[in-house]
């Protein structure tokens, strides 16, 4: 059984999502956090080395970081195919996407809606209108990030930009309009919401 330490409208509601969609068997157990504001502490039940959100629990065994969260969830959750496993020549993409989107996206992301720039670009990131183009070029030519398949990947990337398209990060454009109404009218997404809280 997977333990799945969350608090309501945060990183760990689209992990509703995904175990949703993985049909897996999970409990929600919410936890409080810091927030931006200063309220809020740290939860003692959470096993998050810094306390934050997502983390599982599976069988006592802790897994923290979306990515790899993302990544232990399909491996051992495979029936519904939301991310290729060893063997399958989309095993690389899949890799490279989750591994993309936390430590490529959202640094980006984040350095520019802090409006930090430094001269030369950042050390280990791409400037974010790089890292944009990117991506976006890659659902400009399919529907999904892996190509014709839905995968956990699209669910980390696919509600970001639900969050923040049209805001001063990321554009609002037809193509990204498309691609978050794939990923979020699925019925997973909607099952999740309705979990979710306040
Ligand atoms: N890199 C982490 C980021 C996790 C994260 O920052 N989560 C936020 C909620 S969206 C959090 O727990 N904030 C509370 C805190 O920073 O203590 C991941 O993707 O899993």
């Amino acid at each position: 059984m997977i333990t799945l330490y969350h608090h309501p409208k945060t990183r760990s509601s689209r992990f509703i999502f995904l175990l949703e969609e993985l049909q897996a068997p999970y409990q929600i157990k919410t936890v409080t956090v810091r927030r931006g504001d200063g309220s809020g502490a740290v939860d003692p039940a959470n096993p998050h080395p810094h306390g934050k959100v997502p983390a599982i629990c599976d069988d006592g065994v802790p897994v923290f970081e979306s990515s790899a969260i993302a990544l232990y969830l399909t491996d051992k959750f495979p029936k519904n195919g939301l991310g290729p496993l060893v063997g399958d020549a989309k095993r690389g993409p899949y890799l490279s996407w989750l591994a993309y989107y936390c430590g490529v996206l959202e640094p980006a992301w984040t350095m520019r809606f802090l409006k930090i720039d430094l001269p030369g670009g950042f050390p280990g990131w791409p400037p974010a209108d790089d890292a944009m183009a990117f991506t976006f070029k890659t659902l400009e030519k399919q529907p999904y990030v892996l190509g014709d398949t839905f995968s956990a990947a699209d669910i980390l990337i696919g509600t970001t930009f639900a969050m923040f398209m049209g805001g001063p990060t990321l554009p609002k454009t037809p193509m990204l309009e498309a691609y978050v109404k794939r990923v979020i009218e699925r019925p997973a997404y909607r099952r999740a919401m309705a979990k979710d809280g306040d």
